[in-house]
């Protein structure tokens, strides 16, 4: 639907008069080159003196448990006894588990072309993430939903451009993101005696891992990126690694992560090009953990069962306007899955991009 919306947006941009006026050779295919997919984290470098404003939206959705690529139902590994306050069932592993969950970001990025060779980047993101938690009491379900909110980790790197195929980058990430997150959450049920509504609401609760807002932690972060075009067709791939510098302040220390990708694209016209994508990323279990987060009650706060494999698949659409305007968008798919869990399954990831360059 957003896509749609997207392609009208554009095709009534492009009928505008600036559009008819544009300088056509400012806007040849190396600069669809060097910005294949707006959505698609692909690292590049820009001319000396030469400025990109970037704001990148993304949403990832999470439904349901995999414990490595097998779904896994709530009630066989959480559950709680009756009683105030319920106490774990001890067949279950948790008390509690989660059943969805949403992760939203904005990112706002700023890019400086310092030579012809290399760029610098400076990234800061506010998140907002939403997760619902089911509680199986024998009688009845219990279902909540707690939120967190403020700004990620933020990021400064600089892009080296080798020749015309081979870029390299080394950015850091600073802890900028909360890691002491507590959230209020109200859990309803229905009671089957009576058909009453039964609630109970608990503040100030540590929340789990993926609800936390930062690593806590300066990661490392080397990637290394092969592009090469012709006219109207793009590929590429680019490899990175996350590498966390320590323990946070909390005892523990976010897995490093491993990410590859590969892309194609296809410039239907000087004004729009179409990409796929195949992304693969490894990453390792938490090492220590917080002690203020409790692993039996809920498996997000448990740091054994964190890391896992994921590939996507994904398909874009850029759209060219005005002078050094651009949108993309993005929707990713996982191709496979492999979780040490029982872990929140990922659904699908939607990016939407805004990029203007001069
Ligand atoms: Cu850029």
């Amino acid at each position: 639907m957003r896509a749609r919306f997207l392609i009208t947006a554009c095709l009534a941009l492009g009928f505008t008069p600036a559009m008819a006026e544009m300088d056509h050779s400012q806007h040849d295919m190396t600069g669809h080159t060097a910005h294949t997919g707006a959505s698609a984290h692909i690292h590049h470098s820009h001319r000396k003196g030469m400025w990109m404003l970037e704001y990148r939206f993304m949403r990832m959705n999470m439904n349901g448990l995999l414990d490595g690529t097998g779904n896994v139902d709530s009630r066989d590994i959480s559950g709680a006894f009756p009683g105030t306050p319920p106490t774990i069932d001890p067949t279950k592993s948790y008390l509690m588990a989660p059943t969805k969950m949403r992760m939203d970001m904005h990112m706002l990025m700023l890019m400086y072309g310092l030579t012809e060779r290399l760029s610098l980047m400076g990234m800061v993101n506010y998140r907002d993430n939403r997760m619902d938690m089911v509680m199986h009491m024998p009688m009845l379900d219990m279902s909540g939903t707690m939120e967190t909110r403020g700004l990620g980790d933020s990021l400064l790197g600089a892009m080296m451009t080798l020749d015309d195929r081979w870029t390299t980058s080394l950015s850091i990430s600073l802890p900028t993101g909360g890691i002491d997150e507590t959230a209020d959450m109200t859990m309803t049920g229905i009671n089957p005696m009576d058909g009453t509504q039964v609630s109970f609401t608990s503040t100030n609760i540590d929340v789990s891992y993926p609800m936390q807002l930062g690593s806590g932690t300066f990661d490392l972060i080397p990637a290394v990126t092969y592009k090469d075009s012709t006219d109207k067709l793009g590929w590429g791939t680019q490899a990175s690694y996350i590498l966390r510098l320590g323990d946070n302040d909390n005892g523990y220390t976010l897995g490093d992560r491993f990410e590859i990708f590969a892309w194609g694209k296809y410039v239907i016209s000087p004004s729009f090009l179409v990409s796929g994508k195949l992304t693969f990323a490894d990453w390792g279990r938490i090492d220590g953990r917080d002690p203020s987060i409790d692993p039996q009650m809920s498996p997000a706060g448990d740091p054994d069962v964190t890391g896992g494999t994921r590939a996507d698949a994904s398909l874009g659409l850029n759209c060219f306007f005005g002078q050094g305007h651009s949108v993309g968008v993005e929707f990713a798919v996982p191709v496979h899955q492999d979780l040490n869990g029982p872990q929140m399954e990922n659904d699908w990831t939607l990016s939407f991009t805004y990029q203007y360059m001069r």
